[in-house]
């Protein structure tokens, strides 16, 4: 049966904003305190999506999630109604308040790790949400995140839904983020390839020393098991640790893969030899395309300021591949320079598109943050909710739905202000009437 690989793009949530929340992720640090612009950043999502599904690329959204999350402000001790309990968070403990207002469910690529159907034993499409452990503000997204996966992909016959992983740094995991999934053909079985950046129990083995490694080989592994995958077409290996220290607190950061496509930059693992052969010989005779970045012409820098390997890639016709790339690549030399010559080498990646992702690119998300990939096949797809998958009508009553409900403009204090959060809940309960997903949300039960 025909099978399609499905981006699922996060919509930017009302509360969209910069708190600097995200120790290593060079981009979230910078803008700490920046001004945000929730309706810019959602229509920029938006486009995108758009603009791939008008390549004929299947494309769909997964809403964000409720915040500010009164629910956690009550766990941790703030009462009174609403409108005292924020205040009172807000004035006691800043950067707890802030990190219950993130938009920062926008970056599907850590929402979960999905297994497609064709590398299971079982068969079906296997979902674990991560638990996102190591940063407070991302630890509150999987139960959240959960109930939008259960809600979407409902149908017990094709889908199977995993807890998050134990929530200590141990099983520290980050979802997409850092899998890969090589193959020939989307609906036949591929090779997963898991990248983790430190071993939890093995304090001999190497690991950054600067900034954290978010993704244990232990959570990475944990997964494996979960997804019931084939051990001979399952390839772990490590993050280089100075690509870490350098600012690639994820592996999209510096590597990403499609079909049978592997750009990667020559500082992203560990040891790249034995990554490259024990992917290759998981893969079968036929070659890889291992597409090596070198650092003479990319710098590890270059890479984190422009997102280059953040990049989705897509596959726009039998053997041909595209970039979508952010818009900073462009106004990079190193990176221009490099972009426009890859173009004319021998490689299956011949077109490059540039977005602008501005207001997602100031905390530390590209084009490939944004998306959650989800192999499905033509059953699957129809066993999953219609009213996620983006078409133009779905593209216009969204282009709507944001710029009726979102702000311009949000400062710090903005976040503190009750009409805020009536605002958010407004929109949020408008939206799960547009996409068919019942009561999702706290407020809503
Ligand atoms: O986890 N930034 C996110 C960016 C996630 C990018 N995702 C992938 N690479 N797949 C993070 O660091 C910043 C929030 C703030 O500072 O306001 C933030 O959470």
């Amino acid at each position: 049966m025909k099978a399609y690989e499905v981006n699922f793009d996060g919509i930017v949530g009302p509360t969209h904003n910069y708190a600097g929340l995200s120790v290593g992720n060079v981009a979230s640090q910078n803008n700490a305190d920046r001004q945000s612009r929730p309706k810019e950043a959602a229509l920029q999502g938006l486009e995108k999506m758009k603009a791939l599904h008008d390549k004929g690329l299947k494309q769909a959204v997964l809403p964000p999630l409720e915040r500010p999350d009164v629910g956690m402000l009550r766990k941790l001790g703030f009462s009174g109604n609403d409108a005292q309990m924020l205040k009172q968070a807000f004035e006691q403990a800043p950067i707890v308040y802030a990190s219950v207002c993130s938009a920062s469910s926008m970056w599907t690529a850590n929402a979960c790790t999905v297994s497609p159907g064709a590398d299971t034993k079982d068969g079906k499409v296997h979902f674990t949400p991560a638990n996102l452990s190591y940063n407070f503000h991302r630890s509150i997204e999987h139960t959240g995140t959960a109930k939008i996966l259960q809600s979407i992909f409902a149908n017990e016959k094709f889908f199977s839904h995993h807890q998050a992983l134990p929530t200590t740094r141990h099983f520290g995991d980050e979802g997409a983020a850092n899998h890969t999934r090589f193959c020939r053909e989307y609906g036949e079985q591929g090779v997963e390839f898991f990248v983790y950046g430190q071993y939890a129990f093995d304090d001999t083995k190497v690991k950054p020393a600067l900034y954290p490694a978010r993704q244990t080989f232990e959570a990475s592994e944990s997964i494996t098991r979960l997804h019931q995958l084939d051990p001979d077409k399952t390839v772990l290996a490590q993050q280089s640790v100075e690509a870490i220290d350098a600012g690639v607190f994820h592996n999209d950061v510096i590597s990403v893969g499609n079909k049978n496509c592997l750009f990667y930059h020559e500082q992203a693992f560990q040891n790249n030899d034995q990554t490259l052969a024990a992917l290759q010989k998981a893969y079968g005779e036929e070659p890889l395309h291992f597409i090596c970045v070198p650092k003479q012409l990319v710098s590890i820098q270059d890479a984190v300021t422009t997102y280059l390997f953040n990049s989705q890639l897509v596959s726009i016709s039998p053997g041909e591949m595209m970039l979508i790339t952010p818009e900073e690549c462009k106004n990079n030399h190193n990176v221009n320079q490099y972009l426009q010559e890859l173009l004319s080498a021998d490689t299956p990646i011949k077109a490059i598109e540039y977005f602008n992702l501005k207001q997602s690119m100031r905390n530390g998300g590209g084009p490939a943050c944004l998306r959650q990939r989800v192999v499905l096949n033509e059953a699957e797809m129809s066993a999953a909710n219609q009213a996620v998958f983006m078409s133009d009508k779905l593209y216009e009553t969204l282009t709507n739905w944001v710029n009726k409900h979102y702000r311009d403009l949000i400062t710090h204090d903005d976040l503190a202000d009750e009409t805020l959060l009536i605002e958010s809940r407004t929109a949020l309960d408008e939206l799960t009437q547009i996409l068919k997903l019942g009561s999702v949300y706290p407020f809503q039960q």
